[in-house]
Order: structure tokens, then sequence, then C-alpha cells
């Protein structure tokens, strides 16, 4: 039963029973409407008061519906809320938990809303490329206004009930028993039904013209925004039924979109990628409150902040005082930053850096749950600190390396503790970027994956599980593409153009940028490092980074790399750069030419898309949708293009085949498509169908 029953004091209870967020699906609008004609014939009911099961009122429609036509007879959530509205009887919402897309709309068609106190409101389909298509864009105005009905559709942001109250949204917030007072409120309340759609809405023409302007471009992934913007204006110049029609209108048109179905994808790829096949959901899970950092670098303090930003507490350890002193220096300027640009209160900051502690001595690490090491980017150094924490550290405590490039296994390796080793890989800054790859290695236990899953959850870190290998998900992807990019240029690209059509397909920052902000001598030091031990690369590495860094251009840090840098840090163009490139050129002997834009996007994009796929053929990556998540959150792929696997899928795999075979003529066998590029081609597959949530979406009827 997906909606439970119960007459109380005269009114009919309907509590939505659909774990885990009561998603309003097929069979919960059936039993809904089946409750609501029961509730309407029987003259013991009164009124009704709807309200949730599990905690949560409701996180809307369910969204693995969308796109497939609900069972026989099962009536459509507008139809439901209409339903609602019509009833002769009043309706009050108990919002307690969550009330969300859907769900909140359904509970804007009843007389009134009482929500407790830690209960909160959101309309957030724009983050699913959608608008709220059950009314909300013409009931929330006429709740709220406009101002605060563009900002919360807009924004998909959640509202705390207490905002929601003073904004006309609830009507009440009750600390004490929601039901009863939902109960006082159906059965005593004002006679008569009390319909937001019988309110007017003021028309403000140049409120919404300066909303709009506000938007991303419709091509740039501004499509729902723009959409939501044009639904809630149809709420002040139309009567509220033709709003209802324009509503569901732009709704069909953005449910039919790529940039939706991109970002719906991201939804729930981000989702499955915390499940990993060997890792049972009941694995036992370390509870993790105190977390040692080993090294006080910049991943080190980024690590610390992101620790205790999620509520733990933080032992920094760094063997020189000097080094430790500039740690704890970074992490008061980067509070004091966030303070000033009011990300955080005073308070807020005092609080996180009171757990804080920093030291020099590794004894310290006995008392911790979890040792995150981030020292030099040595293999020699990690074993060493890997050594010193076996025996200092507890025999429940999970030792992970923040290493961006060494192998778990050679970092685990001879350790008496390797199924406790495993490999967080933060991105940096690490208290910003959302990505956290977990890589296990070969001996890495199910219960320090399970703890490291965990813990991203606590530190709002989005997970994919990487198998250990050359450079994890991301960074293994990023060296073909960096190559590619560096290529582009030798043959004729300017870094400029190729930044230029990086950004236009979406990324917030195109490839030479990025080196620059990341600094070239990165790259730089890894390629002297890996011809030191003899791991050529299989194919050439260009070579413009390491002229640049030999005379000292390393990016930003040097205010000059790829571009050099006015006082705004505007990057530009530098004909010593250029001069630097055509020498390279003639050096190589290659015959510069003029490279198209749409060469330039092919390359870079399919150089992902192979390696990509080389990634679920060996096993690194567990799932197309992982992948996708990797670059959507560690290096800014557009999400309304739903990461690189997914993008391939809409560009068709035999396309993406023919493509990498073209490229492979004109620029040798490493373009070769990966087999699993191959064989999905042949049949007409997609990516997508190695996806859980694919397969787990109802069948179409
Ligand atoms: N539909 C289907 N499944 C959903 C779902 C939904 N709306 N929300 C969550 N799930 C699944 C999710 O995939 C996961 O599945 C499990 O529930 C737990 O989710 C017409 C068009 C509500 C705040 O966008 O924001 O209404 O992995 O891990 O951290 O206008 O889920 O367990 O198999 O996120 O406790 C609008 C989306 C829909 C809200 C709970 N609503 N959900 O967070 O759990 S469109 C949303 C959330 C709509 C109408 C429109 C969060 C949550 P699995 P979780 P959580």
């Amino acid at each position: 039963m997906a909606v439970h029953r119960s007459l109380r004091d005269g009114a009919l209870v309907l509590e939505l029973d659909n774990p885990p967020v009561n998603a309003l699906s097929p069979d919960v609008l059936v039993d809904l409407v089946a409750a609501i004609d029961a509730g309407e014939a029987d003259s013991a009911v009164r009124a009704f008061v709807l309200a949730g099961r599990n905690g949560i009122f409701s996180g809307g429609a369910d969204i693995r519906w969308f796109g497939k036509a609900p069972p026989p007879g099962a009536p459509l959530l507008p139809d439901v809320i209409a339903r609602i509205e019509a009833s002769p009887k009043p309706f009050v919402a108990a919002i307690e938990g969550t009330a969300f897309g859907g769900g909140l709309e359904i509970a804007l068609a009843c007389d009134r809303r009482i929500a407790s106190p830690r209960a909160k409101v959101a309309l957030p389909e724009i983050n699913l490329g959608l608008l709220p298509g059950a009314g909300g864009t013409q009931r929330l105005p006429r709740a709220a206004g406009n101002a605060a009905a563009l900002r919360i559709i807009l924004s998909g942001a959640p509202v705390k009930a207490a905002e929601a109250q003073q904004l006309g949204i609830v009507d009440a917030v009750e600390s004490g028993d929601l039901l009863a007072a939902a109960l006082a409120s159906a059965t005593s309340g004002p006679a008569g039904r009390t319909r937001l759609s019988e309110r007017a809405v003021a028309a403000e023409p140049e409120a919404f013209a300066q909303a709009r302007a506000q938007l991303a471009p419709i091509d740039k992934g501004g499509l729902a925004a723009h959409r939501c913007a044009d639904a809630i204006e149809a709420a002040t110049t139309l009567p509220f039924e033709a709003g209802l029609q324009r509503e569901r209108e732009l709704f069909m048109e953005l449910l039919a979109s790529e940039q939706s179905k991109s970002r719906i994808h991201a939804f729930f790829a981000q989702r499955e990628a915390a499940k990993v096949p060997d890792v049972p959901a009941d694995t036992p899970v370390a509870a993790v409150r105190t977390v040692c950092v080993v090294g006080a670098g910049t991943m080190g303090t980024g690590i610390a902040m992101a620790l205790a930003n999620g509520g733990l507490t933080v032992h920094v350890v760094e063997a020189a005082e000097d080094a430790l002193a500039r740690g704890r220096a970074l992490i008061e300027k980067n509070y004091a930053a966030s303070a000033r640009k009011g990300r955080f209160t005073e308070a807020a900051v005092a609080e996180r850096l009171s757990r804080i502690h920093f030291g020099t001595d590794l004894a310290v690490a006995a008392h911790a749950d979890l040792v995150i090491e981030a020292v030099f980017e040595e293999l020699d150094i990690k074993r060493e600190v890997f050594a010193k924490l076996e025996a200092i550290c507890r025999p429940d405590a999970i030792l992970a390396s923040n290493t961006s490039t060494l192998d778990i296994d050679a970092i685990a390796a001879g350790s008496s503790r390797a199924g406790d080793i495993v490999g967080l890989h933060f991105f940096s800054p690490a208290n910003v970027m959302k990505l956290l790859e977990i890589v296990r290695g070969t001996h890495t236990s199910a219960h320090a994956i399970a703890t490291s899953l965990a813990l991203a959850k606590t530190i709002a870190k989005i997970a994919v599980v990487a198998r250990t290998c050359d450079g994890f998900i991301a960074n293994r992807m990023l060296a073909p593409y960096g190559r590619e990019t560096m290529y582009l240029v030798e043959e004729g690209a300017a870094p400029q153009d190729v930044d230029r059509v990086m950004e236009r397909f979406g990324f917030p920052m195109g490839p030479f940028r990025m080196y620059d902000l990341a600094g070239l001598d990165v790259g730089w030091r890894i390629r002297k490092r890996r011809l030191a031990e003899g791991r050529f690369a299989t194919l050439r590495e260009p070579e413009i980074g390491d002229r640049l860094c030999e005379i000292g251009r390393f990016g930003q840090k040097t205010g000059a790399g790829i571009y050099r840098y006015d006082e705004n840090r505007t990057p530009l163009p530098d004909p010593q750069v250029e001069a630097l490139i055509v020498a390279e050129s003639a050096r190589l002997g290659i015959t510069r030419r003029p490279v198209s834009d749409e060469e330039i996007l092919n390359r870079c994009i399919l150089a992902l898309v192979n390696e990509g796929a080389k990634e679920l053929e060996d096993g690194t990556a567990i799932r197309p949708g992982d992948i996708d998540i990797a670059w959507l959150y560690g290096f800014g792929f557009p999400v309304y293009r739903g990461g690189p696997m997914h993008y391939a899928d809409t560009l068709g795999l035999a396309r993406v085949r023919d493509e990498l075979n073209a490229l492979a003529e004109r620029h040798g066998e490493h373009w070769r498509p990966a087999p699993l590029i191959e064989q999905l081609a042949a049949r007409g597959g997609r990516f997508a169908e190695l996806q859980a949530y694919e397969a787990k979406a109802p069948a179409w009827t």
C-alpha cells in the first residue's frame, strides 16, 4: 500500500509510503486517487490531511518514469493535483522532512501547509533540466510572489521551514505534534476551500527581463532556466488554467531536450557511482570522527578543510615546523577569505578551526579512525610514511593515500595491512572540488571502500571508485586529452582557439587556461620522473610545456605560461609563446595548417571517449556513468551534456567508431576505437546499457 489511510477526528489522514523518498510513482498516484475518492464518499470525513512516512513528505515525481508512458489507468501528477484542488473537502499538508518538486506541488494544491521546523521545501526540477510541471510555476508565485518564485525555481535550492513561512509557502511551522496541528487546521480551519489558483499575481515584466538577463544562454545549458522564467511569467499574464497549459507545453519541451536527459543521467549516475558490485550495501563501515592528515602542503591543507567542513576532528601533521606553520597560515587565510565572501560566518570559521589541530609528531595518528597521507608525490617517501603509520595506527584504522599518480599496490607492497590501504584522490582545491576518487588496490578491503564511501557522503564529496592504474579514472583520460590539445597546437591551432572551442562546448575553462592555472611545472615534473624511471609514454609526449617551463613560464603562479596575465589575471596570447610554438612545429618537421573548430572539438572529445571505453574494458571504471561523474565534477565537463560517455551516446557510437577510424588513418593507430566501442556500435548499442539504473527503470508499457 503506497498510501496509508486513517480516519482521525473527522479527517482522513493520507500517508505517502514509497521508500526511500516517497517518490510519486504511478502506484502512489493510483492509491492517492482511490483514497480521495473514498474520503469524499465518506460522510464521516470532513477533511483530508496529506503526510509522508519514512521521515520525508515526498522527493517529488518519480524521475525514473519520465519519458515513459504510465501504466494504463494510472493518473498523471497534474491530474491528481487538479483532483485535490477540485475536492469539496479541505486538504492540509503536514510536511515533515523534505517536500521537493512534485512533493511541494501537491502540497501547494492543499488549502494549508504546516511544516516541522527542520522541514525543507524546494522546486529543484531545474537541476534535471526541467521545470516544475505540476502547477509549481503557477501556484508558487501566487503563494510567495514573483521574485521569490523566480529565485526558488531558478536556483532549485531548498528553502527552510522558517523562511518558507515568511514567504507564504507554508502557513505554519509546528514544533510540537505536527499531525495534531494539521488535523486541527483541517477540521477547524476556515469553512470552504482556500485555493492558491484563485489568487491573482502581479505582472512584473521588468522583473522577468532582469531575471532573464542573468540566465545562462540557452545553448550553454540555460534552456530549462529560460523556460522556467517563461512559465512563471505565464502565471502573471494568463488565467490560471491557461497558465497550467503553458507550463505543460514548456515542460514537455524540456523533457524531450538533450539538456534534460543529460542532467537526469547525471542525477542517477552520481547515486549509482556509490554502488560497488563486490562491496555489499551492508558492508561494515568504520565510524570516522577523527582523521590525521599527513602533510600540510596545498593538498593536505585543502583536505583538512574539507574534513573539518564535514564536522570531523582533524590532526594535521607536518615534520618541519616552518612547513607546518605555512600550512596553518594557508588554512586560516582560506577560511578568512570564505568568511569575507559570506560563505561561512565568523562563528562557523572559528568552530571549524577549533577542530583542526597542528603538530609535528606522527604519534597523534594513534588516535585516528582514518589517516590520509598527502606528502610529496614520490613512492619511496609515501612508503616510508605508511611503514611508520602501520606501527602507530590502531588496527581498525583505515590508511589512505591522496596520491594522484602512484599505484596503490606499489604503496601497499610489503605492507601487513594492505587491506586497510586505499587511495582517496581529492581534486585541488580539495576544500572546493566535489570529486573524490576512491582508488582500490588489489588487496583493498570492502570495509575500507565502504568506509571511504561513507566518508565521502559525510564531507559532501561525490565519490567514484576506481581500480588502481596510472591516473585512475579522471587523470588517465586527461592524458590523451592533454596530448591531443598540444598536438593540435603543434599542427597549426593556437592555444586560444582550443580554449575557445572547448569553452563554447561548455567547459568553464579551456584546457590551456587550465594548464596555466594548475601549473605547467606539474606535468613537467611528472614527465621528467617518468623518463628517469624509464616509463616512456607509448606516444610521443608533446614538449611545448617543457619548453615553457625551461624558461620559467609555469603559468599563473609565475605570471606567465601559455598566456601572459594582466593584473586581473586575464589570459593574453603572447607572441613569444606563438614563436616558441612555431619553432616546435619546425623542430618536429610539421608544416603548420589551419585547424577547424570541428576538428579541435572532435579530437579532444573522442580522445576522452576512447580512453573511457578502455577504462571500462580493463575494469578501472565500473560503469560509464562513473566516468561521466568523474569528468563532470573533476574537470567541469558541462553537466547539460551529461559527461563524455553520455555525450558519446548522443553522438551515436557508430559515428564515434567511424570518426575514430578516420582519425586513425590520419594520425596513427592509437586512434583505433576501443573494442567495446566496436562491439556496441556493431549492434546499435549505447554505453547507457551498462548502467544498472537504466535497467532498473520501469519497462516501457
Ligand atoms: N524519483 C525517483 N527516485 C528518486 C527521486 C525521485 N524524485 N529522488 C531520489 N530518488 C532515489 C535516488 O535515485 C536514490 O535511489 C534514492 O532515491 C535515495 O536518493 C512534475 C517533474 C529527496 C533530497 O529533483 O534531491 O517532481 O540509489 O541518495 O540523500 O514538477 O533524493 O537508492 O536506488 O538522493 O536522502 C523533483 C531529487 C523530481 C528531488 C533525498 N525532485 N531527489 O536525498 O537520498 S521531478 C527532485 C533529491 C518532479 C514535477 C517534477 C534527493 C532527496 P537509489 P538520495 P537523500
